[in-house]
């Protein structure tokens, strides 16, 4: 048995079991490995909250839990108490964050921070909290570029023609299409195979990722368009979240917010180390002289958005007011 079927059998058994009574557990929802930003922060995130209250919690890392969409829906309907998401995926279901999925929308990560420890973010804490997730705090996951194993993308014509995967919302189908490439949204626990075996020739996103699911290995070129910079949160289920008490509640937002600080500071270190890993290893990584190319072509995206929700104007207004 390799380590991944066990800890996919150590979490079907955990999912088997009934609660033990008295004793409250919560199980969690990783789709990174050991050693991430994120894993780290949310051990941490765990065992801040078991040693200052009643709650235990655990985690499952690596997706062993299943797809990120279905996580979402899980944790809305109870059946896990939270996720570490990204917004990315949740757009689909909260049509709100998906103001978070434009490309270029965040004019670099500070401007994201600012945004999102500000009034920005309880926009978006609100609009969940309202369909089910309540959102504790948010992690950073950088910005996204493309990598391919064809050919370095320095202009939008080179990603003409390009089979892309991207993450499960049509938002990121009309990015690439606006570019000329085709794009397939995909669980990321199926990009590696896809990529060997040629059904798509790239994908899209941050250095961490990119090199802990071996992707460089495989897709060799990486072109910084920087095209997304996306939130991730701790999103915790409204019912199991309305469930606490008071005090235990102050812990658990407490522990969040305290794993968001390490995992923002993990964070901007792992980045480097990525990058310095994939080159190392031979991937091409190169910058992209004029992002406002690929800019520009974004704006029948926006168009598109913004007439078929209206109301979610004022949010894209109020994300480029802050400076
Ligand atoms: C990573 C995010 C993760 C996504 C993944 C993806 O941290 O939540 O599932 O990208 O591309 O950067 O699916």
């Amino acid at each position: 048995m390799n380590l991944k079927t066990t800890f996919a059998a150590a979490a079907a058994l955990a999912l088997a079991l009934p609660a033990i009574a008295g004793a409250e557990t919560w199980r969690g929802w990783n789709i990174h490995p050991e050693g991430y930003p994120n894993t780290v922060a949310l051990d941490q995130f765990a065992e801040e909250v078991g040693a200052n209250s009643d709650l235990t919690i655990q985690v499952f890392h690596g997706g062993v839990l299943g797809s990120q969409p279905d996580a979402i829906e899980q944790v809305r309907n109870g059946a896990l108490e939270f996720g570490q998401f990204n917004m990315g995926p949740m757009g689909p279901i909260i049509p709100t964050t998906n103001v978070l999925s434009l490309p270029f929308i965040f004019s670099g990560v500070d401007h994201m921070h600012k945004a999102m420890d500000g009034d920005v973010g309880q926009i978006f804490a609100d609009a969940m909290e309202k369909e089910g997730l309540v959102p504790l705090a948010w992690y950073d996951s950088g910005s996204r570029s493309f990598y391919n194993s064809k050919r370095p993308i320095m202009a939008p014509a080179d990603v003409q023609g390009l089979k892309l995967r991207v993450m499960n919302n049509d938002l990121f189908v009309d990015m690439v299409a606006q570019l000329g490439g085709n794009a397939t949204p995909m669980a990321f626990g199926e990009v590696y195979q896809s990529l060997k075996t040629g059904v798509i020739d790239g994908a899209e996103n941050n250095y961490p990722s990119y090199e802990s699911t071996g992707h460089f290995e495989v897709a060799g070129f990486y072109s910084i368009t920087d095209h997304l910079i996306i939130p991730e949160c701790i999103c915790i289920s409204t019912d199991a979240w309305n469930a606490l008490d008071e005090a235990t509640q102050a812990v658990v937002k407490t522990a969040a917010r305290n794993s968001a600080d390490t995992q923002r500071k993990l964070w901007a270190e792992r980045e480097k180390e990525s990058r310095a890993k994939v080159e190392a290893a031979g991937s091409k990584v190169n910058e992209v002289e004029n992002k406002v190319a690929f800019q520009e072509l974004m704006a029948p995206v926006y168009e598109g958005f913004v007439s078929a929700n209206p109301d979610l104007a004022a949010v894209i207004e109020a994300i480029q007011a802050v400076k």
